[in-house]
């Protein structure tokens, strides 16, 4: 079995949002035209408290992109984003959500923050996804979405970290850091991921 992830393709990480992904929208197209590949398709939602942690407005004198300590863990300082039940925290109108059978939330927690659709930042909380993913028989799992440095960096290395084959797509994402995207890739490589296209 075979699962399509699609990470946090919402409006806040796309043009216009509160943390826009240069490009990010090109990655929709693709997402929605790899689906029919798959035999499951599921989805990543960031879902913020607005209160959360990793958001700047929470730190006083704190910046978007500063880097900060939270509870022992570096954290990078955010703009307010996919703040729950928000405009922001909706997946893109243009993301054909019909195939998608299961939707995981992450970073619901104030205190920590969670890049991963696995586990949050200090590998505490399971979503979840682990359990479902294995119970539905996936053994290999391709990564699509947002943001390419970071959500689906993180998703990835938690996926192989938990056995599955590995696959990042990377027409199907953009990062907010080319060269954060660069370590990223050689990371996954380097821990058996492998990085294809989708053409
Ligand atoms: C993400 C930063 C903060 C992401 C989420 O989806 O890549 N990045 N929250
Ligand atoms: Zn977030």
């Amino acid at each position: 079995m075979k699962a399509l992830l699609l990470i946090d393709i919402q409006n806040d990480f796309l043009p216009g949002g509160n943390l826009a992904v240069p490009e990010g929208d090109a990655v929709i197209p693709i997402a929605n035209k790899l689906q029919d590949k798959f035999d499951l398709v599921v989805a990543t939602q960031d879902w913020h408290p607005s209160g959360h942690q990793s958001f700047a407005s929470q730190h006083p004198g704190g910046k978007p992109f500063d880097l900060i300590d939270l509870h022992g863990l570096e954290q990078v300082l955010w703009p307010d984003h996919c703040i729950q039940g928000s405009a922001g925290a909706e997946f893109s109108p243009g993301l054909n959500m019909d195939k998608v059978e299961a939707i995981f939330r992450k970073g619901t927690n104030p205190q920590i923050d969670s890049y991963s659709g696995f586990y949050d930042n200090g590998h505490r909380k399971s979503t979840g996804l682990t359990d479902y993913l294995k119970g539905r028989g996936v053994r290999e799992v391709y990564l699509a979405g947002l943001a390419a440095d970071f959500c689906v960096f993180f998703s990835a290395k938690d996926a192989l970290q938990e056995g599955f084959e590995t696959y990042l797509i990377e027409d199907a994402t953009r990062a907010i850091s080319g060269e954060g995207f660069e370590k990223a890739k050689k990371e996954l490589t380097d821990k058996g991921g492998k990085i294809i296209s989708s053409f």
